[in-house]
This record gives structure tokens, C-alpha cells and sequence, in this order.
């Protein structure tokens, strides 16, 4: 076995786990990084599917620091995976970050040994890792779910789910292509599948709200103007619901005439991207009515896209599927125009389910159709997957999948009781799926190096959050999600995805801005809700904060109302 000691240890080399590498050593800390893949990037090494593209626009989906954004130009506002790839070797060499990273070495346990105050981490390459502080930046989608189709080993063509694709590509062109799900992969393998293979089916389960990307061609020239405002547009995204450049609208829809409902919308929509969704009015994710004035907008604007009435009925129902919002909207690029060619098929699996895969195709009640490859874009155990799937022990010898059985429980979305000196960034219970991860990864990823830093600093040793913190933490994610639409939803955001899974609000529904707030009063606070050292830190005033927080999400709300 190779021993090693560290500092810190650092899971998975995505957009969050660099910024922490980066920070962390910065500030004197021995950190390595431990990732599973062959190179950097987390979610963009895996997501290698024709058509792989990031639904947030850039400079939002890029670092904010200047000695990257100044030098770094894209080509387009929603880039490509190979884009995003070499972006992360331009990160690499301008932070000289492949030094203390250990690429295709998957972290499979990790005990807290008590007596030395230090995690002992396993991996799948044999190494034995000590460290004072493990971080987890897994991501949200480092656990791809597979459902159990009946027959799916047998298929004698090739099978892959988008966040599994071959390295080496597979190539569509002239073949028949079977896509399986209809989320932001689906959609977008469909795309391109739509326009080179001879023979498209796509098996849609639940109808895609899917919304224009408003794709651009980015030159020199608008970059180098765009730049001038990068600092403010940086600066501005903590104080957003979603860590974006723009955010949700206080007032309502339902206080307009219908011409001045729709010419906002209008507006929205042209903005492309995720403007139509939170950069909408916050009562569109939290009221029915309201809400429904967006799925009109949305239905009607994608009807006209489709010749087929029988089709605009399973793509763009007249009755809202589920509100509009309360599943992440993918951006597409002519996905319901593919749905008016001769080479594709839409089946519905609702009312023909799949019965199973057979050694040549897909089997549904209606009948058998035969495919050279079947694309299984059937999402994430999403969130909490990653995190549950490595066999972490804390100091009652429980597992963090033991203690999350049930649901999952956490401090600020990251931290548990029970689990000294872990940190999980981009978590359950935290902004995760609400907010876009590279500001996440920067502004929850600051709490976190300023925590530790701290910590360190005062000669703490060990750091565990209290259980009745955690249960505060928990009820306000569940009080601030029961007051908007998105638990009506079967979402991943709810772990409604993956059958068995415990239902539950698995994002912090508040707003990065909030949430920011709340991490900050806390470590303000000497940590308050942490024990320190082994002290008590058990105190009334974190049912304060929770107070605090809701009441500042209803003052919002009334404001917006
Ligand atoms: P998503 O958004 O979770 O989409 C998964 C899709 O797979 C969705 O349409 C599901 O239908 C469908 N699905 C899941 N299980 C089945 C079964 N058993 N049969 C048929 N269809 C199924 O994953 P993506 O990878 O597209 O996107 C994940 C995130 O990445 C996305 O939100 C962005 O943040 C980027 P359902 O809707 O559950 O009926």
C-alpha cells in the first residue's frame, strides 16, 4: 500500500474541487487531489455524447478570477464539451494544478480515525491516504442511474449512458439511434443524432419544457467589450437567487393585463437561456396560477414548432405536465422542429411502456423496433449519489449512506454530525442544483477555504456539526421548499428520479444570496452550530438564524407578491 499524509484531501477535479486544490494551497495547507477520470473538468471529462454542450452562458460558467478571464477567450455563449475540456487545461497551466493530482483513482472509503484526528482514505489504486480534512467535490452527477430495463445486458449493439460515453467516440452517422430520456442529454444527444443517423427514436417518459438556447458566436472583439463589465457581472452573482447575472423578478404576473404579461415574457425569452425560467417572476416557482401563464407562454410559443398535432400533444400538452420551472429546463437548439422529420420517432412511454430490451432493439407494447445503438440518457442518482456511494465512516462507525437512509441530513449542506473534518461542497442542502456551479464552487467553495483557514489558525483540531443544528438546517430547506411549487414535481431535485430514494427537497431553496448570508453569520458566529475542539457548541441562537432566514425569504416573497 502507498501511504501518504496531507492536510487536505480533495475528491474530484471539477470546476469546485480545483478552486479548493488552488485556494487551499495557496494559503500554506499540504493538499492532493484525488479524481476518478483520466483528466480534469468532473462532470465535462464524463460528458463526452455527441451534442455535450453547458446549459449556462458564459463569463457565468467560467472561474472569476481575472488571471483566467482575461486571457481566456470562448467561442460560443453555451460552449461545447471539447471547448470546456481545453478550458480546463488553460486553468491547469496558468494554476499549475496537475502536480498534486492523482488522475483514474477512485476515493472508495474513508474512516475517522479519533485517535489521530485524521480521515484514513481509501482507493480503488491501492493508496492508503491520511489527512486532517477531507473534501468532497463529487459534484452532482458523479453517480450516473441506470433504471432496470429487463434485458439490457442482451443488446448485441452498443449501449452507453451519455455520462459514460466512449472516450473515443461512437460515431451516428447512417445508424439507428434509440435516446432514452428526454432531460438537458437527451435532448441534446437527440439533436445531433436527429441530423446523422439514419433513423431516430427517442422514448419519452415525461414531456421536456425545454426552452431556446439563444446559442452566439462569441469574437475577439465582443469579448474584449464584454470583459470591461466582467468584474461587476462577477461581483453581482452572490447577491442572486441562482449565481447568475441576472435574477428573479419580485411582483407578479397575475397584477399585469395579459399584453403586458406576455411582452415580459417575450423579453425573457428572447434572452435565451435560463431568463424565461429565474430570470421570471420568484411567484412563477411559487404560486399555480402564475405559474400557469408561463406554461401557456411555453406551450404556445412550442406548438407552433410542430406540425403534428398528435406530437404537439405528447411534446407540448395542453395541461401542464408538472409547473413550469419545478424541473430544470434543458436549452435546446431545433429539438421539437426534429420531431417534423421523416427519419424520427417520438414514443410515448406512458402509454407504451417498454416491455424490454431485446439482443436487437427496444420492445414496447406496441411492437419491437431494432437499433445499433441505444443512448441511456437517464440522468443521476443525482446530488446526494455521489456522496452516499463512497464507504465514508464517521466516529459511530455509520456510514453516510446509513445515516441518510432516511433522508439526508446536513449542516449548510455540508457538513453532518458524526463526520469531523468532512466537508462536502455543492451538496445536498445546499444552493447545488439551484445555482450555477462554477459560482458555487467559487463563493460556497471561499466559506469553506475560510473555515478551515480559520480553523487551523486557532489550533482546531477537529470540527463536527451538532445534530440539533442539523435538524434547524433541515427545517428551514423544508419550510423555505413547502412554500414553493417545486416538491408538486418528480424531479431530481426532489430524489424523485431513482426509484427508492427518500422523496425529498435535496437543494436549498432559498437563493445563493441567502444562503451566503446565512454561511457567513455563522463562521462570523466562531462557528456557530460547529463543536469545536470537542466543545459544546449546542446554542439557541442557530434557531435565531433559522428564524432569521425565513422570515427574510417571506419578506422577499411578500415583496414580490
Ligand atoms: P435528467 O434531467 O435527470 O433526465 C433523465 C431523463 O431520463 C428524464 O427524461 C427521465 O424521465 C428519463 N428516465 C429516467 N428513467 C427512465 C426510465 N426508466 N424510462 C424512461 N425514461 C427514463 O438527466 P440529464 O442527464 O438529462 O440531465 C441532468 C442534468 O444535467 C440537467 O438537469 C442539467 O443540470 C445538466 P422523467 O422526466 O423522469 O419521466
Amino acid at each position: 500500500m502507498n501511504k501518504q499524509e496531507y492536510d487536505a484531501v480533495v475528491v474530484g477535479a471539477g470546476f469546485a474541487g480545483l478552486y479548493q486544490l488552488y485556494q487551499l494551497r495557496k494559503r500554506g495547507f499540504r493538499v492532493k487531489l484525488v479524481e476518478a477520470g483520466s483528466e480534469l473538468g468532473g462532470i465535462w471529462y464524463w460528458n463526452c455524447y455527441p451534442g455535450a454542450r453547458v446549459d449556462t452562458h458564459v463569463p457565468m460558467y467560467e472561474y472569476g478570477m481575472e488571471e483566467i478571464w482575461s486571457e481566456w477567450n470562448w467561442s460560443e455563449r453555451f460552449p461545447g464539451w471539447e471547448e470546456l475540456r481545453r478550458y480546463f487545461e488553460f486553468v491547469d497551466r496558468k494554476l499549475d494544478l496537475r502536480r498534486d493530482i492523482q488522475f483514474d483513482t477512485r476515493v472508495t472509503a474513508a474512516n475517522f480515525d479519533q485517535d489521530g484526528e485524521q480521515w484514513q482514505i481509501v482507493t480503488d489504486q491501492g493508496d492508503s491516504i491520511r489527512a486532517k480534512f477531507l473534501v468532497l467535490c463529487v459534484g452532482f452527477g458523479s453517480k450516473i442511474f441506470v433504471p432496470q430495463l429487463k434485458g439490457l445486458e442482451s443488446f448485441k449493439g452498443h449501449c452507453h449512458h451519455t455520462a459514460r460515453w466512449p472516450q473515443q467516440g461512437l460515431d451516428l452517422k447512417g445508424k439507428r439511434v434509440a435516446v432514452i430520456g428526454t432531460g438537458a442529454s437527451g435532448v441534446q444527444v437527440a439533436q445531433v443524432a436527429g441530423r446523422e443517423a439514419a433513423q431516430l427514436t427517442v422514448y419519452q417518459r415525461t414531456p421536456c419544457l425545454a426552452l431556446p438556447m439563444g446559442q452566439q458566436t462569441l469574437t475577439p472583439e465582443i469579448l474584449s467589450e464584454a470583459k470591461k463589465k466582467y468584474p461587476e457581472r462577477y461581483a453581482n452573482r452572490r447577491n442572486t437567487f441562482g449565481g447568475f447575472d441576472f435574477d428573479l423578478l419580485g411582483g407578479s404576473p397575475l397584477d399585469l393585463s395579459e399584453a403586458e404579461r406576455n411582452a415580459k415574457y417575450e423579453e425573457l425569452w428572447g434572452e435565451g437561456g435560463f431568463h424565461f425560467w429565474i430570470g421570471t417572476w420568484m411567484e412563477v416557482l411559487t404560486n399555480e396560477a402564475a405559474n400557469r401563464t408561463a406554461y401557456e407562454f411555453w406551450r404556445d410559443k412550442t406548438r407552433q414548432r410542430i406540425k403534428e398535432p398528435k406530437i404537439s400533444d405528447l411534446l407540448a400538452p395542453m395541461e401542464p405536465p408538472y409547473p413550469f420551472g419545478t424541473k430544470r429546463p434543458s436549452l435546446e437548439q431545433g429539438y421539437f422542429e426534429l420531431f417534423n422529420q421523416g427519419n424520427v420517432n417520438l414514443v410515448d412511454l406512458k402509454s407504451d411502456p417498454i416491455e424490454a430490451i431485446t439482443p436487437n432493439g427496444i420492445r414496447t407494447a406496441s411492437g419491437e423496433l431494432e437499433f445499433d445503438i441505444i443512448v441511456l440518457a437517464t440522468g443521476f442518482d443525482a446530488v446526494s449519489g455521489g456522496l452516499t456511494e463512497i464507504d465514508i465512516r464517521g466516529t459511530a462507525g455509520q456510514t453516510l449512506k446509513e445515516k441518510w437512509l432516511e433522508g439526508t441530513q446536513t449542516y449548510l449542506g455540508l457538513a453532518s454530525a458524526g463526520f469531523p473534518n468532512l466537508i462536502y461542497l455543492y451538496g445536498p442542502q445546499s444552493p447545488s442544483g439551484f445555482c450555477n456551479g462554477p459560482s458555487c464552487a467559487e463563493l460556497q467553495g471561499d466559506w469553506v477555504v475560510r473555515c478551515l483557514s480559520e480553523l487551523r489558525d486557532k489550533g482546531v483540531t477537529r470540527f463536527e456539526a451538532t445534530e440539533s443544528a442539523e435538524r434547524v438546517w433541515g427545517g428551514i430547506v423544508e419550510t423555505l421548499a413547502s412554500m414553493t411549487l417545486f416538491p408538486l414535481a418528480d424531479s431530481w431535485y426532489m430524489g424523485a428520479n431513482v426509484p427508492g430514494k427518500p422523496r425529498e427537497m435535496l437543494n436549498y431553496p432559498g437563493g445563493l444570496a441567502l444562503y451566503l448570508q446565512q454561511c457567513n453569520a455563522v463562521a462570523d458566529q466562531n462557528y456557530q452550530g460547529f463543536r469545536l475542539n470537542g466543545a459544546s457548541s449546542e446554542s439557541p441562537a442557530i434557531a435565531g438564524k433559522a428564524d432569521f432566514v425565513v422570515t427574510r425569504i417571506l419578506e422577499q416573497m411578500q415583496a414580490a407578491s
